[in-house]
């Protein structure tokens, strides 16, 4: 039986490229149910599998704000890939590592195909793979989409990985988010509120966050809960916005980027004198 492998990441990291790499012509294009959405999907046998892969939406985040968010975000709840295959932009890693951080709190079996190598190469960056790899608990593959460098590595790693079911990755976004995403949690936890669909956490994160298709699954679902919610994350919107001028998203956000940025100064990227030095 095939194992269900999607392609992700931010627009322009080289998605279609490696989707192309791993499925030659084996290929088909169609769309999600319901939008206008191509949806590309094809065939990878390697590791003595069958691999069917799907190259979702390029987004940056996701948030239920754009239609490409809301697809790819449905497709991994509704369809659990055997893994999410995150394609990352090496020169441009602090941005991309965005949406990596928001698949792990989701709990999803991530592996991080480092995409254009050479490009970093080629601005001296050096980038630690092992050590990025480490810090974010992920496999990573260091790669080059449009030559096929790394393909077979991927590949391994996909097919040593595929079985994994990590826990959902759990920030700190401070002491007034925590506090009341401790206590949103275990409510939602106790009245298994959507925890069919999601982890508990994301479901209260989503609610601070204001998340229009969270709000109305939750509202459909079980409205008492869904009104206890609403009002905790009110409350805590309404005393981020006295106490620091904030409010609960721009906070979260904010803190996903400390979060990276504390993994990024720990020597993952170093840059050398000479740009000529190619690694790649
Ligand atoms: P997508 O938007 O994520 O699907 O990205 P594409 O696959 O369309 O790639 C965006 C651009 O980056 C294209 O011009 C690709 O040829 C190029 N590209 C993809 N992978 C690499 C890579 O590893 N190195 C370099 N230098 N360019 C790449
Ligand atoms: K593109
Ligand atoms: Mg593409």
């Amino acid at each position: 039986m095939a194992i269900t492998i999607a392609l992700a990441g931010n627009p322009n990291s080289g998605k279609t490229t490696l989707f192309n790499a791993l499925t030659g012509a084996r290929q088909h294009v169609g769309n999600y149910p319901g939008v206008t959405v191509e949806k590309k999907q094809g065939i990878c046998t390697a590791e003595n599998q069958i691999f069917d892969i799907v190259d979702l939406p390029g987004t940056y985040s996701l948030s239920a704000y754009s239609m490409e968010e809301v697809v790819a975000r449905d497709f991994i709840v509704n369809e659990k890939p055997a893994m999410i295959v995150n394609i990352v932009d090496g020169s441009n890693l602090e941005r991309n590592l965005y949406l990596t951080l928001q698949f792990m709190e989701m709990g999803a079996n991530v592996c991080i195909a480092l995409n254009m190598m050479d490009v970093a190469g080629k601005r001296g960056v050096t980038i630690d793979v092992e050590k990025l790899s480490l810090l974010l608990g992920l496999p990573v593959v260091p790669m080059v989409a449009r030559t096929g460098k790394g393909r077979a590595q991927l590949l391994k790693t996909v097919a040593d990985h595929v079985g994994s079911r990590p826990a959902p990755l759990k920030i700190s976004y401070g002491r007034d988010i925590d506090d009341t995403l401790d206590e949103m949690e275990e409510r939602i936890r106790s009245d298994h509120f959507l925890t069919d669909q999601y982890p508990c956490r994301w479901v209260a994160l989503k609610y601070l966050e204001n998340d229009a298709q969270v709000l109305e699954a939750g509202k459909a679902h079980f409205s008492e809960i869904h009104e206890w919610l609403s009002a905790v994350a009110l409350k805590l919107s309404r005393h981020l916005e006295t106490t620091l001028d904030t409010h609960p998203e721009g906070m979260i956000a904010d803190q996903r980027y400390g979060f990276i940025t504390s993994i990024l100064k720990q020597g993952v990227i170093s840059h050398t004198l000479d740009p000529n030095r190619l690694a790649w």
